[in-house]
């Protein structure tokens, strides 16, 4: 499959001003031979890495190749190349029919349309791109935030902090797995390397490094993925008028009638460097005050909390707690037993107005601290503690998105996950006296799982399930 010659459009689709058109394979330079006429008397062979002016050929419906459009040709010998292969890129004026006629000319010329992600797969396969490098490009491709954006770029190079935190943890565990096998292979030796407590210490070094690394994934979730938030209080306290304000829009209808919302409207918004997956939800109150149709929203909110990340639980701090208010928060109570991942913020809105409720009295009748901030949701009054208070939470310290090593998807956490069990198996056994044959096929394991992040062993399906996310042309 790797020996034939793709092609494809490689801007988006539409009108534009350039199109740009690749083809990756050992047939490319023969195939842009075929459709390039470059100006000058050298061929483009003799010119790699340099954009060449001349003529693109097609074959119409009326007339076999002739002239479409004057445009560029760079030629990329293999392995210089994105892909590794032999690269051409043609950049054409950006006309919608003009870049189906030359694509159609490259499949014409012996080309074979490309997959979704094929170019990328291929410099994956031929070594370009380290496979978390590949999904950092994924990221860039899809990025719609600043964060994104600085965490995709940063992922992307060569040298990454991933890439050296992962290559420093693999060499560790290749030193300690030759260690252990010139153990078991010469156990009479008097061996000038590592002793059992230097091997442990070296273990303790790994699980310590490995753990800091899982601790970020936190950062690379609220990152790219973001925080399923879910907004909550009884009615009329301001749930509305904070949604509104975090995304920034007056989405959400906002009157001073409790029950005012009543379907769960969902947006995301960027919060300091944190995105949150907002939910507002009904005012939620006892069932027999509230119309059917309240009530179904109710439910709906309600729902909405069993899978949040994080919860705002707001509170009108103008007013003293009424039933509805305590009544919730003893339900929240129940909700953090069932969905222990979600964290609680107590949010005291309406703070332009005298305070009536105090974050203590929240605490007591939660039966433990939590953190709370007080806001003004109409005048934007302690907003900024309100954002940095989530932030701290969800980035964990790790603010310098381009400086830190950050696992950024939930493939990476497991085999990093599998990586750092492993190596608590082997502290185990090793502390326990066993013998070097059992530590190092908790050693073999933990580094399998190290070459699964970076690519260097992978299963197929896992990297076509990645590659297919890629557009046609990437
Ligand atoms: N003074 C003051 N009024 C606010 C503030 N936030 C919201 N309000 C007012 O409180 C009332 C209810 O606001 P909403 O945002 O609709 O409240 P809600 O919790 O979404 O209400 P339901 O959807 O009915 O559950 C409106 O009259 C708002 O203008 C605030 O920070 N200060
Ligand atoms: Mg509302």
């Amino acid at each position: 499959m790797l020996q034939d010659t793709i092609s494809a459009v490689s801007s988006p689709r539409g009108k534009g001003g350039v199109a740009v058109i690749r083809i990756s394979g050992s047939n490319a330079l023969q195939i842009a031979e075929r459709m390039f006429c470059p100006s000058g008397s050298l061929p483009l062979q003799a010119t790699p890495r340099k954009a060449r002016l001349g003529s693109l050929l097609a074959p119409t419906a009326s007339i076999d190749w002739s002239p479409v459009d004057q445009g560029l040709a760079l030629y990329f010998p293999s392995p210089a190349s994105f892909t590794g292969e032999d690269v051409i890129e043609f950049h054409c004026h950006g006309g919608a029919l003009l870049t189906e006629t030359l694509l159609g000319a490259t499949f014409a010329a012996g080309a074979r349309p490309a997959t979704a992600g094929e170019f990328t797969r291929r410099a994956f396969l031929n070594g370009k791109l380290k496979l978390h490098q590949a999904e950092a490009l994924g990221l860039m491709l899809e990025a719609e935030t600043e964060e994104q954006l600085l965490l995709a770029s940063s992922g992307l190079r060569e040298n990454s902090p991933l890439t050296k935190a992962l290559n420093a943890l693999y060499d560790d565990l290749v030193l300690l797995l030759s260690t252990a096998y010139a153990r078991i292979d010469y156990p009479d030796e008097d061996l000038a390397d590592l002793s059992p407590e230097e091997v442990l210490t070296s273990l303790q070094k790994i699980s310590t490094a490995l753990s800091a690394l899982l601790k970020s994934f936190r950062t690379g979730h609220a990152v790219v993925e973001g925080i399923q938030t879910t907004i909550c209080g009884r009615p009329n306290v301001g749930k509305s008028s904070i949604y509104n304000r975090l995304i920034g829009e007056n989405k959400a209808i906002v009157t001073d009638i409790p029950g005012t919302t009543r379907d769960i409207l969902e947006h995301t918004a960027q919060c300091g460097e944190v995105l949150l997956r907002l939910s507002d939800t009904a005012g939620i109150r006892d069932l027999q005050s509230a119309d059917p149709v309240e009530q179904i929203g109710i439910e709906k909110a309600r729902q909405k909390l069993a899978d949040a990340e994080l919860i705002l639980a707001v509170f009108d701090g103008s007013e003293a707690l009424t039933d509805a208010d305590t009544a919730l928060i003893a339900s929240l109570k129940a909700t953090l037993t069932d969905n222990p991942r979600a964290y609680l913020l107590f949010v005291l809105n309406k703070s332009d107005k005298p305070a009536a409720v105090s974050p203590e009295q929240l605490n007591q009748a939660f039966g433990k601290a939590v953190p709370c901030v007080a806001v003004s949701a109409q005048s934007g009054e302690g907003w900024s503690n309100l954002v940095s208070l989530i932030q701290k939470t969800f980035l964990e310290g790790l603010l310098d998105l381009s400086q830190n090593a950050i696992i950024m998807n939930a493939r990476q956490n497991a085999c990093l996950v599998s990586a750092l069990e492993a190596v608590r198996r082997a502290e185990k056994s090793l502390s326990l006296g066993f013998t070097f044959d059992i530590v190092s096929s908790d050693l073999e394991e933990a580094l399998e799982s190290i070459r699964q992040v970076d690519g260097r062993s992978v299963n197929e399906d896992i990297v076509s399930s990645i590659f297919a996310h890629f557009c046609v042309g990437k």
